[in-house]
């Protein structure tokens, strides 16, 4: 109806403009040059050409919406810069096709993204948008920087193993992927048992629900590979749908196994200039397990079409990233279609973002509001809101990354098989928990690279790379198996909940002494990372133990150790007795202990096998004997622990806290 009118009311104000002084360029005084600087919410460093971001008035986003052409807006001074620069487009950053609503509640439909011919001066042009009364934030649009990638291919008819005792799924090389489950037995001489995130123990209790869904914000995911393909999650509509149509109206045409934002189309990584990075990253979240081939993923399933499912937010494509519009398009886009976790292998250059404010309210500021938005998405039912993951940074500084080291995300450190932190690893502030990253230089002749994380490559291949890129998703996989344990068992979730369980789940480091034969890279102290790779490194048992509300005891292999179960109750501090507890014949067997009393406080134990087991241990809470009759005492008590005996991990003796044997070497 009245667009038509709107559309006549922009050429009036574009030919009044042409015909009076330009009111943009008229200069006002310091004040208005101060008003102006207070709009730009970060730099042109590393800003993509041709593009602005910007905020608008509520009134000029009502217009904006209204009209037809897209280059012009009905807003008179909007208009006058866009025929200045000749603009191609003024198009909506976020999708209002898909929960407008809430999006409106979040400001997502003030943000626009101008387009102009590349041969513009960037920065002239934003000032001159940051002049126009109407917009209230102008922002580059940032490019990430792109994944710098060492990889190795794996010829799995060389490097395939014969399944061993104790590894539970066929995947012929998964008893190479040390960092699932390390037993020191891989083929180097530097791996310790114990560095490892603890998964075959979690994957007694869950491998995962195909209804917790995964994006993974990286590079094309290579969706044909057949150690993928079962854990895609498909868009039907699109699958069935017509070619070249938006068959479900979500705004994106095809998206069947995911979108591209960086060519606007369907996900692709077969480009020159494509690394295999998203393949790889998604392979390690939920490759197939147990389907007699390949890698496992770490949320894979069973073999029984049960592992959780993952699709592509295709940021990075042929070595081109996508700037942060896109990328917050991207984010938006995971939220709108189901997932619950966030995976992320990538960020901005090291440094280019200097504090949380900085991120929030200035340099990125499009896309913080796409991870509200995320954040405050629920996509499952067992988890209240969206969670967050990404890896700190390759640079090897004492610094996370931006967006990573933003205090709502969850950062993720790189450790190496030998159970020390990694060459390349960020560390210390921003940083939050440690999974395995691998690391070149730890291998032997007679298998390149087996130091590295193995996961898919595109085109049914595997390899191996090493990065914080490779721990993230480590990370964003234990988070989809605790969302998928809380859903076995009835249990809801707060996003705040599920963050502390994952920061907290974790063996501690001491990490002594140098680690050296580091090429170009020099001698590692390693006493500096102590206390600085987050709370410690993440364990995946401990993980669903805490969903579950179970206090994990660990436990010290083939040694008689003495525990204070005092540790592990209350405060530490309790005046507490131990009671002669039944521990099955089972557990006995499964954990092979041979000896087991109960002293004062302590227990008593000797474990001669590895692995995990739920138990009722009973005590007297006050007192030393159980009130009744003639006795004023305490009052008898029971909980559930669980015992967790593994290879490697020293246990402080003080506090009863796992370590994991790095520092040890
Ligand atoms: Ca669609
Ligand atoms: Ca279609
Ligand atoms: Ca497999």
């Amino acid at each position: 109806m009245n667009r038509t009118k709107l559309f006549f009311i922009a050429l009036a104000g574009l030919m009044a403009v042409a015909c009076a002084t330009d009111p943009v360029d008229e200069p006002k005084g310091a004040a208005e040059e101060a008003v102006v600087a207070k709009k730009f919410v970060n730099t042109s460093a590393n800003a993509i050409n041709g593009e602005l971001i910007i905020c608008v008035d509520e009134a000029t986003a009502e217009q904006l919406e209204s009209a037809e052409v897209t280059t012009r807006s009905g807003v008179t001074s909007l208009d006058a810069f866009a025929a200045e620069v000749g603009a191609t487009a003024i198009k909506p950053v976020f999708n209002l096709k898909v929960n407008a609503e809430r999006k409106r509640e979040l400001g997502m439909h003030l943000w626009y993204t101008v387009s102009f011919p590349a041969e513009e001066n960037l920065d002239e042009a934003a000032q001159r948008l940051a002049k126009c009364e109407v917009v209230e934030r102008v922002q580059f649009s940032t490019q990430i920087a792109t994944p710098k990638v060492t990889s190795t291919e794996i010829d799995p008819s060389q490097m395939a193993t014969t399944r061993a005792e104790g590894v539970p799924f066929d995947d012929t090389l998964l008893p190479r992927q040390w960092h699932y489950n390390n037993d020191g037995t891989v083929d180097f001489p530097e791996a310790k048992a114990g560095a490892d995130i603890n998964l075959f123990a979690a994957w007694e209790l869950t491998t995962g629900r195909p209804d917790v869904v995964v994006a993974i914000v990286d590079e094309g995911v290579c969706y044909t590979h057949k150690d993928l393909q079962a854990n895609m999650h498909v868009n039907e509509a699109e699958k069935y749908g017509v070619e070249g149509v938006d068959d479900d109206g979500n705004g994106y045409t095809d998206d069947v196994y995911g979108y591209n934002f960086v060519d606007n189309g369907r996900v692709t990584w077969t480009r020159n200039g494509d690394s295999g990075h998203g393949t790889h990253v998604a392979g390690t979240v939920a490759a197939v397990n147990n389907n007699g081939f390949g890698v496992a993923g770490v949320a894979g399933g069973s073999g029984n079409g049960d592992g959780v499912r993952i699709f592509s937010c295709q940021i990075i494509s042929g070595g081109n990233a996508a700037g942060v519009g896109a990328t917050a398009a991207a984010v938006e886009y995971a939220a709108d279609r189901g997932a619950c976790v966030l995976q992320n292998s990538w960020g901005f250059e090291a440094g280019q973002i200097a504090n949380d404010n900085m991120f929030e309210s200035g340099s990125t500021g499009v896309e913080w509001t796409a991870f509200k938005y995320f954040m405050e998405t629920k996509n499952h039912p067992n988890l209240e809101g969206g969670i967050i993951i990404f890896a700190a940074g390759n640079d090897g500084k004492a610094v996370a990354g931006y967006p990573a080291a933003y205090n709502k995300l969850i950062a993720v450190s790189a450790i190496a098989p030998d159970g020390n932190p990694t060459y390349y690893t960020c560390y210390d502030r921003g940083c939050n928990v440690s999974a395995p990253g691998g690391e070149y230089f730890l291998r032997n002749a007679a298998s390149v690279d087996s130091g590295c994380v193995a996961s898919t490559l595109p085109g049914d291949k595997y390899a191996f790379m090493q990065g914080t890129s490779m721990a993230c998703p480590h990370v964003s996989g234990i988070a989809a198996l605790a969302i998928s344990y809380a859903a076995d068992n009835g249990i809801v979730l707060t996003l705040p909940e599920l963050k502390d369980i994952i920061v907290s789940s974790v063996s501690g480091f001491k990490f002594e002494g140098t680690k050296a034969n580091y090429g170009t890279h020099g001698t590692m102290n390693l006493t500096t990372y102590n206390n600085k790779m987050g709370t410690g490194l993440i364990d995946a048992y401990r993980v669903l133990m805490a969903v579950r509300g179970t206090t994990c005891i660990p436990i010290p292999l083939g040694e008689q150790v003495i525990l204070d179960i005092n540790n592990f109750i209350g405060d530490g501090n309790l005046q507490i007795k131990m009671l002669e507890s039944e521990i099955s014949d089972e557990v006995k067997e499964k954990l092979g202990i041979t000896d087991c009393r109960f002293m004062g406080s302590k227990l008593l134990i000797t474990c001669t096998k590895p692995g995990s087991a739920v138990v009722k241990l009973k005590y007297v809470a006050g007192g030393s004997a159980v009130g009744g009759g003639q006795i004023t005492g305490g009052m008898e008590a029971e909980q559930e622990f669980a015992f967790v005996v593994r290879p490697g991990i020293k246990v402080d003796e003080g506090t009863g806290a796992p370590i994991v044997p790095g520092g040890w070497l």
